[in-house]
């Protein structure tokens, strides 16, 4: 059984740029039910069981046509989240640095051109989904629940929720606003640890 994790710091932590209202909702009423609706998938499929959220995620294409689609975006809810509460925090951290500063400076010419083509995919992608940076520091963005580990990838080291839900009661149709806000709650220090791994 998957269950929902904790946050890492408090509901109204994030209120520089999230509301408490916005995460209790995102937290207990959104990812909760992908967590409960990937255990109901998971439960019609005895052979799944027992399986990472990451082996599930690799391997959609193993997985019984009945709870595909199910497990992709209940599953991909679950995951996706799990990770995205992990690298926010409070007051965001410096950064990056190190090695990942450098491969970054390196790719994209500058810190805030990696930013800027972030925040365009960002902005851009149209409806739900999530914005990725990947091992390789490439930028995806991808629709709905879907994820990097789905089309054959690795784990991503970041990744931004552009759902309306993550946004809509503080920012309303002003996704820009939030996007641009968003950085200043990035956990360097943990992105930097995955981008080690
Ligand atoms: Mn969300």
């Amino acid at each position: 059984m998957f269950t929902l994790p904790d946050l890492p710091y408090e509901y109204n932590a994030l209120e520089l740029v999230i509301s408490e209202e916005i995460m209790r909702l995102h937290h207990t009423k959104h990812h909760q039910a992908y967590v409960d609706k990937l255990n109901a998938a998971v439960s019609q499929v005895p052979e799944l069981t027992g399986r990472s959220i990451i082996e599930l995620m690799k391997s959609l294409d193993q997985v019984p046509e009945s709870v595909r689609t199910a497990i992709r975006n209940q599953g991909g809810g679950h995951y996706n989240h799990s990770l995205f509460w992990t690298i926010m925090t409070p007051d965001g951290t410096e950064g990056p640095a190190g090695k990942l500063q450098e491969d970054i400076v390196a790719k994209y010419g500058s810190f805030d051109e990696f930013v800027a083509q972030f925040n365009q995919k960002a902005l851009t992608l149209f409806g739900s989904g999530w914005v990725w940076l990947t091992p390789d520091l490439e930028i995806l963005a991808q629709p709905n629940q879907d994820n990097p580990l789905m089309q054959g990838g690795e784990e991503p080291l970041m990744g931004l929720d552009v759902w309306e839900h993550a946004y809509y009661l503080d920012y309303k149709n002003k996704r820009d606003d939030y996007i641009q806000n968003w950085w200043k709650l990035v956990n360097w220090s943990v992105i930097e640890q995955r981008y080690g791994k």
